[in-house]
């Protein structure tokens, strides 16, 4: 397979007790919640890479425009022979613009959820870079993984795009942020993209797209429940939702139930009142500023923060 082709070493999370476990635990609260990482199964890898080439979702291409002119300024403070750490790689598409200018990569390590997404796309990076040695490692970067990286901290680069870290709550943001700068050690670099606070319309509508996208990849969450745990759940009798709370910061994504049902899982039921919801992924955005004070208190000093000339997206170089 492409995996040993390129040497995969490490075995994968324990996913499937852990999805079991934390779907079982997420339904039986009072108010319902799924961990956003497990939309990622293959089928949720390809539904988010749709997203991001949706018309309303401008994170990714903003984010791709602020890569593709800052790339050489990155390139000249990364310095030569570092080693790229990218956590949650996906399709490995924006990393291609830092390797197409650093000085002399050591490596790339792409570290991702999704294990045949991941082989596939190293291979493909792999095959389009021979210079470049890909090391993919299948993990759930939100815990800790084994990370054995050459040349010390001062030649490691993490990437980290996508705004991804809007993801976690800002405490487990800043308490996530501590713990890769102590992974890394004194030294190390993180590059990371953050989605900027802006007007609520703007924001409402890449959650919640023209073609339905989103409400797939939300829904898909559902439809993984049913393949993978014995799950009887009707996806239409459930709707996706998407809004922006203000005061939290935050786009909330959540699933609705149309009706009173109940539903199994691994045969165990579930209660749902008609418009209910389970609540299944939150997407912070920061001002500037916000986000380098939460860095900062993770112990990251902030060197260069790149944006859009629309000031939709942040993209951040940060020592640690
Ligand atoms: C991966 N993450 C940064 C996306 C976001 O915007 O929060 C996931 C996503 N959810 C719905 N659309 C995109």
């Amino acid at each position: 397979t492409a995996s040993r082709r390129i040497g995969m070493p490490a075995p994968g999370p324990d996913r499937d007790t852990e999805f079991l476990k934390d779907v079982l635990d997420g339904l039986g609260q009072a108010v319902k919640a799924l961990p956003a990482k497990h939309f990622y199964d293959q089928r949720g890898s390809r539904l988010f890479d749709r997203i991001c080439e949706l018309e309303e979702y401008y994170p990714t291409r903003t984010e791709t425009a602020i890569l593709a002119r800052y790339a050489g300024d990155i390139a000249g403070k990364a310095g030569r022979g570092v080693t790229l750490l990218e956590l949650g790689s996906g399709s490995s598409v924006k990393v291609r613009l830092l390797l197409d200018v650093l000085d002399e990569p050591a490596a790339y390590i792409p570290v991702d959820i999704s294990g045949a997404h991941l082989e596939a796309s190293a291979a493909r990076l792999a095959a389009d870079y021979p210079e470049i040695s890909v090391k993919p490692i299948h993990a759930d970067y939100t815990r800790p993984f084994p990370l054995a990286v050459k040349g010390g901290a001062e030649r490691t680069l993490a990437f980290f795009p996508g705004s991804t870290i809007g993801n976690f709550s800002p405490e487990e943001a800043r308490a996530f942020l501590a713990r890769l700068g102590r992974q890394l050690g004194g030294g190390g670099r993180l590059l990371i993209g953050v989605d900027l606070k802006k007007d609520i319309g703007r924001l409402e509508a890449a959650y919640n797209d023209a073609a339905g996208v989103t409400a797939a990849f939300n829904l898909n969450l559902l439809e993984r429940i049913n393949r993978e745990l014995d799950g009887t759940f009707d996806l239409a009798a459930f709707a996706h939702r998407a809004f922006y709370d203000r005061d939290l910061g935050r786009i909330e994504m959540h699933l609705e139930s149309l009706k009173p049902q109940t539903v199994l899982v691994a045969g165990a039921p579930f209660r749902f009142q008609a418009g209910e919801t389970i609540h299944t992924e939150v997407s912070h955005k920061y001002t500037v500023e916000e986000f380098r004070d939460l860095a900062a208190d993770a112990g990251w000093r902030a060197d260069e923060t790149w944006t859009d000339g629309d000031h939709l997206f942040s993209v951040h170089l940060l020592t640690f």
